[in-house]
């Protein structure tokens, strides 16, 4: 069978910005790199396994939610909306609005090129009347795309929590920015994982089969791939921390000797011990999302959660 017609446009980052952001990453203290780039094909992948995991409750929780208010969800979007998803990934949870929906259109916003490119083409083909559009674009910088036409209600996802990789001021900075894309008839559909015991959190980050750690070491791959740069894989592990305090979980590459990082003529020294952070996961309360929310001047409307109250799904007008 042929590939369905997909519009496609591409605003994604360069290598140049990967190299930029790598070089400032490793040179700062504490080191950090942006989650962002965990997000190559590979990435994209190990991260679709994270979802099937046993101890990542996140996304079938937030599916089993979806599942059940995706009528309501329906009720309040305008009619003839686009629907718009930020952080499509491999465009699974959005069927579930698609069913209660059915849009005129969908445009899928992803920084992995070429895996949102499969995503949406497999999407296409199981949905063969929906206009399907996709952005290879960083949601987190502003959108310039020509689609969908400022005339167009639309209906914005933001599932998986992906939010939460965002500290405090970044989230309600990036929900602020995104008010206007949103528009004052549309509305915002976002899902939010929720604080509770550490011993789940802390199993959600460290799974058995070491899916995660390898998701985790997939970025040091990516900068020897993409940017040649020379180091040793089996000298850095993967660590995932719950900070109760802060209300997240912090993700880190930690050396596990004294070593260097060679990048483009620049020598990087790690001690033994030494972390590079690259990614945060920021828990919330019902209450503490919607007043970030409403600080970035969004009304919450409805807000649904599970029995267990793991994970909320929450309705917000821009
Ligand atoms: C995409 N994001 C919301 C995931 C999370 O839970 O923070 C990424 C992830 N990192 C480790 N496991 C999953």
């Amino acid at each position: 069978m042929s590939a369905p017609a997909i519009r496609f446009y591409d605003q994604a980052e360069t290598e140049s910005d990967f190299l930029a952001e790598v070089r400032r990453g490793l040179a700062r203290r504490p080191r950090a790199i942006p989650p962002k780039f965990f997000y190559d094909r590979r990435g994209s992948a190990l991260f679709a396994a994270i979802c099937e995991l046993p101890e990542y409750y996140l996304t079938r929780t937030e599916m089993r939610i979806l599942r059940d208010c995706a009528g309501e969800i329906a009720r309040r979007a305008a009619k003839n909306a686009v629907l718009v998803e930020l952080g499509s990934g491999a465009s699974e949870k959005v069927r579930l609005l698609l069913d209660a929906l059915a849009p005129r259109a969908y445009l899928a916003i992803d920084i992995s090129r070429d895996y949102l490119r499969e995503a949406t083409e497999r999407l296409a083909r199981d949905y063969p009347r929906l206009a399907v559009h996709a952005a290879c674009a960083d949601f987190t910088r502003p959108l310039t795309l020509s689609y969908p036409p400022s005339s167009a209600e639309r209906l914005v996802f933001f599932p998986g929590s992906s939010i939460g990789n965002f500290d405090r001021d970044e989230s309600e900075t990036l929900l602020r920015r995104l008010r206007p894309f949103v528009g004052r008839d549309g509305g915002f559909v976002i899902g939010v994982d929720l604080k509770k015991d550490r011993a789940l959190l802390r199993a959600a980050y460290n799974d058995a089969q070491g899916v995660t750690a390898r998701f985790n070491l997939n970025l040091l791959a990516r900068m020897r791939r993409e940017l040649g740069a020379d180091l040793d894989m089996s000298g850095f592990e993967h660590e995932a921390v719950y900070d109760e305090t802060a209300g997240r979980i912090d993700m880190y590459l930690v050396s596990r000797r004294a070593q260097t990082i060679s990048l483009k003529g620049e020598r990087y020294e790690f001690s033994a011990g030494e972390r590079l952070h690259t990614e945060s996961s920021y828990k919330y309360t019902v209450e503490e999302f919607q007043a970030l929310a409403a600080r970035a001047g969004y009304v919450p409307e409805a807000v649904w959660t599970d029995p267990a109250r793991l994970f909320s799904v929450h309705f917000l007008r821009a």
